[in-house]
């Protein structure tokens, strides 16, 4: 029998935070779980911004292309990387009547057909040292490239990794490498992840929008920390991954913002300093060490390792009519005993739950009039299924339709079942969460 369960009561804080505490249900089997990557170490990216701003300090306080700081800067990350492992190329171009460096690094291994790409520019304005624009960027993926060698990762795909010059000149390395790339090397790039200005020191979480399948993962992500993000809307095109979406290469990557002010809103939401810009030292000489949040910094190099591992690893996401069930018995103490729960881990799911989420519901339980049974959503939120329903009937074997739309699919979902009338006992015998 399926009745619709439209109520939503008001979440329970606590059950929020120990949901979001990421408790894990025994007995669940699910569709393919996410891959976990290694954290990535804020000390690490930190000290490779420390070497930078030193490379900007010795010569004449930037990275700018066609400077000293630019080529000292990418002998530093050629360097790192060929003690890594990986095998490297230094693409050469002009710009501006100056020599202009793309440094290209592959990590042996994987499908060459399938080649994951990710990228930042590391050429700074002439005017600073350019640490969050974009240090914040290279030495994020730098320290990503690092970890795939420390963990000897042998993906599905080919991972690919790339530091541009000559970014702030109008993207002029990035679409070198693109307008040099024949067609049949385009056509193997599964994606460009970019990452430029992800430090900022009154952060946003912005998310591009190009491509939804990466725009997801991140969004996954961020949803998994309980982080609202915002779309970056701060116009396309002004990164390097413009030249790949204009020939046809899905693009994703993050944003922590620049010269445009937080607003009041957004201030609620991430914290920070509302009517201020992202990056008061956007483009400025001011944008050295100093200039980075360290808190974003750290999740959106996390972030860029859970991109990697999980688009890299071939894992698709599930179909659909995807079933995630507990099948642990779990004893129903007699009133005025507890509440119990069975619980599910759901992951993989890009987006909300469905307005039509099915919840199986299989409880063996002499007289089920005595029975609260609520679904707890991984925010907490709660969904009542039966209350102190069907009187002498034995037993709850059926199928709930619940509107959980509004609800962020992936994450610990609960079936609480509680006893408020003595003489009959029973247990959970099963629960189950099928998405369409
Ligand atoms: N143009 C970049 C900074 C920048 C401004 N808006 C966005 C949006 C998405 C990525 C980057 C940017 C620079 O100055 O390097
Ligand atoms: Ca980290
Ligand atoms: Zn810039
Ligand atoms: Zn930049």
């Amino acid at each position: 029998m399926n009745i619709s369960v439209p109520r939503r009561v008001t979440a329970v804080a606590a059950l929020a935070a120990l949901a979001l505490a990421g408790l894990t249900g025994t007995g669940a089997s699910a569709a393919p779980a996410a891959v976990t990557p290694p954290d990535i170490p804020l000390a690490n990216v930190k000290q490779h911004l420390a070497d930078l701003q030193s490379i900007a300090t010795a010569n004449g306080g930037n990275r700018a292309h066609g400077r000293t700081g630019y080529k000292a800067s990418i002998d530093f990350v050629k360097a790192k990387l060929d003690a890594a492992g990986y095998t490297t190329t230094l693409q050469t171009f002009t710009s501006s009547g100056a020599t202009g460096y793309n440094l290209i690094a592959d990590w042996p291994g994987g499908d060459p057909n399938q080649v994951l790409m990710t990228g930042a520019h590391l050429d700074s304005v002439t005017a600073g040292p350019g640490i969050n624009d974009n240090g914040s960027g290279s030495a994020a993926i730098l320290e990503n490239a690092l970890a795939v060698s420390r963990a000897q990762l042998q993906p599905t795909k080919h991972l690919r990794f790339a530091w541009w010059g000559a970014e702030e000149l109008g993207l002029v390395g990035s679409k070198y490498y693109v307008n040099n790339l024949p067609a049949t090397e385009r056509s193997k790039i599964s994606g460009y992840l970019n990452f430029d200005m992800i430090g900022s020191p009154n952060p946003g979480y912005f998310v591009y929008d190009d491509d939804p399948t990466l725009e997801q993962t991140f969004k996954d992500y961020y949803a998994g920390l309980g982080i609202p993000t915002e779309i970056e809307t701060e116009g396309d095109g002004r990164s390097d991954h413009a030249p790949f979406k204009n020939v046809g290469i899905p693009v994703g990557g993050l944003f922590s913002g620049a010269d445009y002010i937080k607003t009041a809103a957004q201030a609620q939401k991430w914290g920070g300093t509302s009517g201020q810009a992202f990056d008061r030292c956007y483009h400025a000489s001011c944008d050295t060490s100093a200039n980075i949040n360290d808190t974003a910094l750290d999740r959106n190099a996390d972030a860029i390792a859970y991109a990697i591992w999980n688009l890299s690893s071939g894992t698709t996401t599930p179909p659909a009519g995807t079933v995630f069930s507990n099948d642990t018995d779990v004893a129903i103490p007699d009133s005025p005993g507890a509440a119990v729960t069975s619980s599910v881990t759901v992951s993989g799911i890009a987006g909300n739950a469905p307005a039509t989420l099915k919840v199986g519901v299989d409880i063996v339980h002499t007289y089920i009039g005595d029975l609260v049974v609520d679904l707890i959503a991984p925010d907490g939120s709660v969904y009542n299924l039966s209350n102190r329903a069907g009187g002498s009937t034995d037993n709850i074997n059926q199928t709930y339709t619940v509107n959980a739309s509004s609800e962020v699919a992936n994450g610990v979902w609960k079936l609480r079942v509680q006893d408020k009338a003595a003489a009959d006992t029973g247990y959970i015998n099963g629960f189950k969460l099928t998405f369409p």
